[in-house]
């Protein structure tokens, strides 16, 4: 096999506007900014990654400018001039370099992984041991924070076949309001579509008590990490029969080990940014498998690249009992790929191609770059 150094990494922040206010309990988002990073190798081969997050710090611990200092001053110096085809060894010498910063590995793991599919000639998916499918189901989210507006939505996305499982984001009202919300949009779609919710975190284990079985009663099938603690959570999962997902508190392999020890819900939402990479991603989804826990993949409302990357090993996965909801690209109003994705039939195709098989506009996503450049690290 042909050897490859690192010769040079780029990052850049891209602020992109979303298509209409995304509002969920943690916040209200009104754009989407896109951490790119570039790895250039010495075979000419140049791979392209992306960590994103939700509303800048208020979903999760790094925000893109930290990913991007993270790179551009600790995990990029630390790269140039190493084996660019050694992709686990370089991931774990990271590892123990920088502690945690999961989104900033995970950009970089998928960069890696870009570039060696490239000089291979084959996807990301076969990298991860080949794909199973060729399609996934996307949910989409409804959260407009308007109940008429979410029922038009959905309406819309059924009559153009693109979404038919919709994510309710509620837990920034009042309890007896987000139940009400939730019973209007099941009752106005019926059984043309599956209603689900997520709270983010917001309900203290009462509150959830309370809600739960209301919730159930109208029709929704799913509920997505509705308390903040995992103890609490695997107490709710015991008590229910509706079906309960951890989101947040799964945070990278330990945690779903630790979330599956104690019986601590049904179903992983399973995120590669979250995890710490896609290989961390794929453990996670081992663990599911072994404890009997079902599987959803799950996004950061990620831009093209990180949604593709999760494709790819979402379509490697064994069992994807609860399909995707990898919308992010449609929550953007620009297309930043020459190429757009095939999203239709209520599914997205997994690019073929090698590497992630999409193709960044540079012109395009030129116009949106902070600061007019990418940071050079060599
Ligand atoms: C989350 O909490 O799951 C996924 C869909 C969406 O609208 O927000 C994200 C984050
Ligand atoms: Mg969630």
């Amino acid at each position: 096999m042909t050897s490859a150094t690192i010769e040079r990494i780029e990052t850049c922040l891209v602020d992109l506007p979303t298509i209409r206010p995304h509002k969920l309990s943690v916040a209200t988002m009104y754009g989407q900014t896109l951490m790119l990073v570039k790895i250039y190798c010495s075979d000419g081969v140049v791979g392209i990654g992306e960590g994103t997050t939700i509303a800048g710090m208020a979903y999760g611990p790094e925000s893109p400018e930290a990913m991007k200092l993270a790179i551009d001053t600790y995990l990029g110096p630390a790269m140039i001039g190493k084996d660019a085809t050694r992709i686990q060894a370089l991931m774990a010498h990271l590892g123990k370099l920088v502690k945690v910063n999961h989104f900033s590995k995970s950009a970089l793991e998928t960069a890696l992984l870009d570039a060696h599919g490239k000089r291979l000639g084959v996807s990301i998916g076969e990298l991860l041991g080949g794909r199973r499918r060729d399609r996934l189901p996307v949910a989409w989210t409804l959260a407009s924070g308007d109940t008429a507006k979410d029922i038009a939505e959905a309406e819309h996305m059924l009559d153009v076949r693109r979404h038919k499982t919709f994510k309710l984001k509620i837990g920034a009202k009042e309890l007896q309001a987000d139940i009400r919300h939730v019973a209007e949009i099941k009752k106005a779609l019926g059984d043309r579509a599956a209603v689900r919710v997520d709270v983010n975190m917001a309900w203290s284990e009462t509150q959830a008590a309370r809600a739960i079985p209301a919730l159930a009663d109208a029709g929704c099938e799913l509920i997505e990490q509705p308390v903040a603690s995992a103890a609490a959570l695997a107490r709710l999962t015991r008590r229910f029969p509706v079906a309960l997902m951890a989101d947040e508190i799964l945070q990278g392999p330990e945690s779903a080990f630790d979330i599956a020890r104690h019986d601590g819900a049904d179903v992983f939402a399973i995120k590669i940014e979250q995890s710490g990479g896609l290989f961390a991603a794929q453990r996670v989804a081992a663990i599911a498998d072994a404890a009997g826990i079902e599987l959803y993949g799950g996004t950061m409302l990620e831009g093209a690249f990180s949604t593709i990357a999760s494709a790819h090993l979402f379509a490697s996965f064994a069992n994807l009992q609860w399909g995707t909801e990898l919308f992010g690209p449609l929550l953007i109003t620009e297309e930043i790929l020459t190429q757009p994705l095939d999203y239709s039939d209520f599914e997205l195709t997994v690019p073929k191609g090698p590497g992630l098989g999409i193709e960044l506009d540079e012109a395009k996503v030129g116009r949106f770059v902070r600061d007019g450049a990418m940071e050079v690290t060599q």
